[in-house]
């Protein structure tokens, strides 16, 4: 540890860090823009200025180290003067309609206008850039923009695909596509990395919650409502809860004060999804199929594939995603229980995710000629919904999910981390071909936060390899190995965000140190206190087949369960 002195105070601090990171660590928070603990440091926006005894100029905090015996000022009235300055140069060209913006109350621009009292420092030039409407995933505003650069560097750092870059100079700085194109003529796969760390309101999901408002206020249909794997230890971030805070119960019990009939579990449908794509598995195994087999679920990943190594798609899994099979199921199997028609039903999905949004228009998921879900919305708009309706979120009680559709497995609940899916079908397949019962369910080397994880799994007459990747560099480092033939494996898990879903890109935003790693930690706690761990012991899904589907890859489960890609 080294000394430093701040604002007069003598601390200790690790002499790795930055002064920004000691600050923040013992409890003085200096303002940001541009900086994100997920990001590379650019030192940019300068509102992170320090004053460091001996420099003539002013430091950026998140850029420099600290050192022993150093004396910095971090409220010195040139500090917030220069902060001040460096505010209302970006304020002149930001539009001042916070009241109806997207993410009114969550900016973190609007924050440190406040906090630094920053009013008509210089005169107004906005933009006047039209909006990007042409993504079902995503919305942007450039007139919002402050130049910040996070998802320039999300996009090209953590998802390998570099669909933004500055262009232009001055107040025209803007991050945009090649040649001003369109999002959606890009190859640009939705996954909303860019839109979780903007720190203003210029890229967002796109908004969705007042369509489903309308729906509810009608309530003409019957209203479904399911919700993701990762949502769950996420949502509570809204509402001021650490990361990693479990709040299941509260998350239905709002639901069900928004209105919704029903309120069922996407785990579910992850249970049934391995039965589904397990026996998949196993089926190529024994009679001969496209090796690797790819997952499905993550539709970030489906569009990457189809648009940067369309020769694989054949490889995909043919199974739908989770939320998807649940919206088919509601449609049909849940409908005729109810005595209701499939377009009789309205479904929702909450996820975790942005790239879900443009899933559910694909055609090729229709179930009796209409969508098996009809609207998603993100962690982040449910969060919205709920304040709106001033739901009293911290003092509701804990309910539980309808049945049947809300019954699941702690194999389920691993979906929303990367590896999950991958250890759940491990889990079912082992015990399937085997027929014997598996000595420890947890399968440790899918596990953490390893970009690409590999395992070798015995079943006895066969071995068969696996590999986990999540986040779209990684995903691209794995792909461009198999296709020059350096590696080689049975089965891959791919998800599109770091993390895997409790790090896509509709969850709350954070820049607190360690989010990602307090979620996952919540998610297998999940799956501890669970009393069934293996999606094939799912009493739901057992009485499914048993009532409805038949076995898996039954006729009737290819019909709703399964889908086909672009190629
Ligand atoms: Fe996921 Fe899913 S696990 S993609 O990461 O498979 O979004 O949370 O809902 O559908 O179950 C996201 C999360 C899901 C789906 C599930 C899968
Ligand atoms: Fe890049 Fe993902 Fe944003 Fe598209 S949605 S621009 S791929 S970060």
């Amino acid at each position: 540890p080294v000394t430093i002195f701040v604002d007069g105070k003598e601390y200790q601090v690790n002499e790795d860090k930055t002064i920004l990171e000691a600050c923040r660590d013992i409890g003085y928070d200096i303002p940001t823009l541009c900086y994100h603990p997920a990001l590379s440091v650019v030192g940019s926006c300068r509102v992170c200025v320090v004053e460091v005894e001996g420099a003539r100029n002013l430091a950026p905090a998140c850029a420099t180290k600290v050192a022993d015996g150093m004396v910095i000022k971090v409220n010195s009235d040139r500090v917030k003067k220069a902060v001040k300055f460096n505010l209302g140069l970006l304020l002149s060209n930001h539009p001042n309609d916070c009241m109806t913006c997207d993410v009114n109350g969550r900016c973190e621009f609007q924050d440190l206008i406040y906090r630094f009292d920053v009013k008509d420092m210089f005169p107004k030039e906005l933009r006047n850039t039209p909006y990007d409407e042409s993504s079902p995933s995503l919305f942007r505003d450039m007139n919002k923009c402050i130049a910040c650069g996070r998802c320039v560097r999300a996009c090209e750092e953590l998802q390998g695909l570099s669909i933004l870059s500055m262009v232009n100079r001055g107040h025209y700085t803007l991050p945009l596509p090649a040649l001003s194109a369109p999002i959606a003529a890009t190859d640009c796969i939705n996954c909303g990395q860019c839109a979780t760390v903007c720190p203003v309101g210029a890229i967002t999901e796109r908004p969705d919650f007042r369509k489903v408002l309308e729906e509810i206020d009608r309530h003409e249909k019957v209203l479904i409502v399911q919700t993701a794997p990762a949502v769950r230890v996420a949502l509570g971030e809204e509402f001021g809860e650490e990361p990693g805070t479990i709040t299941t119960g509260k998350m239905v019990a709002a639901l069900r004060r928004l209105g919704f009939d029903y309120v069922f579990d996407t785990n579910f449908a992850a249970d049934l999804t391995i039965l589904e794509e397990g026996s998949e598995l196993l089926d190529r195994v024994k009679n001969g199929g496209n090796f690797p087999m790819f997952t499905s679920c993550c539709p970030g990943w489906v569009n990457l594939m189809e648009k940067l190594y369309p020769e694989y798609t054949k490889n995909l899994s043919s199974a739908k995603s989770p939320h998807e099979m649940l919206g088919a199921l509601a449609k049909t199997y849940f409908a005729e229980r109810i005595g209701k028609k499939p377009e009789d039903i309205f479904v929702v999905s909450i996820m975790p995710c942005t790239a879900k949004k443009d899933e559910a228009t694909r055609e090729q998921l229709k179930v009796k000629g209409v969508d098996g879900v009809d609207v998603v919305l993100t962690t982040r708009e449910l969060g919205k919904l709920i304040k709106m309706k001033k739901i009293p979120y911290e003092s509701l009680p804990e309910e539980e999910y309808d049945k049947p559709l809300g019954i699941s497995t702690g194999a389920a609940a691993i979906f929303g981390t990367t590896g999950g899916v991958m250890e759940a079908a491990l889990r079912t397949a082992y015990e399937i071909y085997t027929g014997k019962e598996l000595p420890r369910v947890e399968f440790e080397d899918v596990r953490g936060f390893t970009g690409v994880k590999e395992a070798v799994v015995n079943l006895g007459d066969r071995e068969i390899k696996v590999a986990v990747a999540h986040g779209g560099s990684n995903v691209i480092n794995l792909v461009e190995k198999l296709r020059s033939g350096e590696a080689y494996y049975d089965f891959i898990e791919i998800m599109a965000c770091p993390g895997g879903c409790i790090g896509g890109g509709g969850q709350p935003k954070s820049n607190k140190p360690g989010y990602l790693e307090r979620r996952m930690e919540a998610i297998y706690a999940i799956d501890e206190m669970s009393t069934i761990r293996k999606s094939h012991e799912n009493p739901a899904v057992l009485k499914l087949y048993e009532e409805y589907l038949g076995q898996p890859l039954s006729h009737l489960s290819h019909e709703l369960l399964h889908t086909h890609y672009k190629d």
